[in-house]
């Protein structure tokens, strides 16, 4: 089986990652303005002139050359994020931004006047840095209040422009990053269990509010949840092996379990039980949850390995993969290992699990690549190594639609360079289209085209024939 004609070919990107203009039009800070060197750096009183997000690609002033772009390759959706605190500065005011709110219409309008459907991502690790600072980010529950706020708004705004949206991207990494994946100001270290499974119910009712909002505004609009979608194997056929997976395969199904089947797992019940956690819950809570997102979004990067005694083995790099290395996967220059098949198995998993659309959110290669000479007076990036990587991937992806799943399309993570969300580098990129910025800041911030650029246009032209 092949593509189906209306698959949703197309990339992604991030507002903190891509737009710059931290503080233009009267955009407030979020907390990615102070976080200089992503998740593993120290966050910084201010704003820095090391943190590349402040500028990122400029997307701010130039998404109408990087839309034609993408509209050039033939993308069908665009996944792109709104940053919050551009619509509501501090995050906690009654009255929305105007300027912040036009422009979202100015990107949206150019989306539809090349044909791509935008989807949109209402929080993408850009917390509004008052809510983080003075909240505590998703510990209050608050912050429904405020998120609820918000959503209105953006769903009023733009309900004859957007139909495809998605709550909180990569719930589930919370677990790993509280301060990115939850907007939480107190240290991780100072954080118990029971803190972090309260900040996600907050999420999780939050979130249901807003597919009820959303169907109640816009009738045909769909709403998505959004996971890192990192599925082990275990190291051995070991029985306990086995339960390890089970348990690391949990961590990351609990979320999309809450968010697709709309109650609570028992086994998360017992768990809670066993460990004393005791989640504080106001009545109306549980009903809401039954508002259940409409398909189901994952990133895919790697696949992870476990085993019930991980000291037996050597470590996995890559940014959440707690688990052992995979002997039999190669491995990215930033060590996230490489495993095509993991794709089709992840897909499996989740369309077993809750026979919903799927839809692959982020997927790519992060390489170092180079600029060179392309023989007819440019510059362009030969990246072969990321061609190979997506067309494995998306053969996958194909072998899954043949094994009956139902895949919705599929972006590209960083299709245009943007700077990295783990490492807050430049280097790190996952583009068609290389920018011209780089580590010191330095650059034009021209957009040139790689290799992949011209293949990616020819996989989508042709429906996925020519992978
Ligand atoms: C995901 C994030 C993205 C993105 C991607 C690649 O976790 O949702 O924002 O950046 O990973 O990660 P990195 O940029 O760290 O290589």
């Amino acid at each position: 089986m092949s593509f189906q004609k209306d698959f949703l070919w197309g990339g992604a990107l991030a507002a903190n990652q891509c737009e710059g203009a931290y503080l233009e039009d009267g955009k407030g800070l979020s907390i990615q303005d102070v976080m200089p060197k992503g998740v593993a750096g120290p966050v910084s009183e201010q704003p820095v002139p090391e943190n590349l997000k402040l500028i990122g690609i400029d997307f701010y002033h130039r998404y109408e050359e990087d839309i034609r772009l993408m509209a050039e390759m033939g993308f069908k959706v665009f996944r792109m994020s709104i940053a919050w605190s551009r619509i509501f500065p501090k995050g906690d005011e009654e009255q929305p931004n105007e300027k912040g709110l036009e422009f979202y219409d100015r990107v949206f309008d150019t989306c539809r006047l090349y044909g791509i459907e935008p989807m949109v991502t209402l929080s993408h690790y850009e917390t509004p840095l008052y809510l983080a600072k003075t909240y505590d980010g998703w510990r209050s529950r608050q912050m429904i209040t405020f998120f609820d706020r918000y959503c209105r708004t953006v769903f009023e705004r733009y309900q004859d422009k957007v139909k495809y949206w998605m709550t909180f991207n990569e719930i589930n990494a919370l677990w790993h990053f509280p301060l990115m994946g939850a907007g939480i100001w107190t240290p991780k270290e100072q954080l118990t269990e029971q803190d972090k499974y309260q900040a996600a119910h907050h999420e999780f009712v939050a979130s249901a509010l807003a597919v009820k909002r959303l169907h109640d505004m816009i009738p045909d609009a769909k709403m998505g949840c959004m996971v890192l979608g990192a599925l082990s194997y275990p190291m051995t056929p070991k029985p306990d092996d086995m339960i390890a997976m089970m348990e690391a395969d949990r961590k990351v199904m609990f979320f999309s379990d809450v968010q697709t089947r709309g109650y609570y797992p028992s086994y998360i019940k017992k768990y809670w039980e066993k460990n004393g956690i005791c989640i504080q819950m106001e009545s109306g809570d549980e009903e809401l949850l039954k508002n259940t997102v409409d398909y189901v979004s994952f990133s895919y990067y790697m696949s992870k390995c476990t085993a019930a005694d991980c000291s037996l083995y050597s470590k996995g790099a890559g940014n959440l993969t707690s688990g052992v290395k995979n002997p039999y996967l190669p491995e990215s220059e930033w060590g996230w290992q490489i495993d095509p098949q993991g794709l089709r198995y992840t897909l499996n998993y989740f369309y077993d699990r809750y026979q919903k659309p799927l839809f692959i959110a982020e997927n790519g290669l992060g390489a170092n690549d180079q600029l060179v000479d392309d023989g007819q007076g440019g510059y362009t990036v030969r990246d072969d190594y990321r061609i190979e990587y997506l067309r494995n991937h998306l053969k996958e992806v194909e072998k899954a639609l043949d094994d009956g799943v139902d895949v919705m399309g599929y972006a590209a993570w960083g299709c245009i360079d943007v700077v990295s969300a783990s490492t807050a580098q430049m280097k790190k990129r996952y583009g068609f289209v290389y920018v011209d910025r780089n580590e010191d800041g330095s650059g034009s911030l021209t957009r040139y085209k790689k290799k992949s650029f011209y293949w990616y246009r020819d996989v989508i032209s042709s429906n996925g024939a020519s992978l």
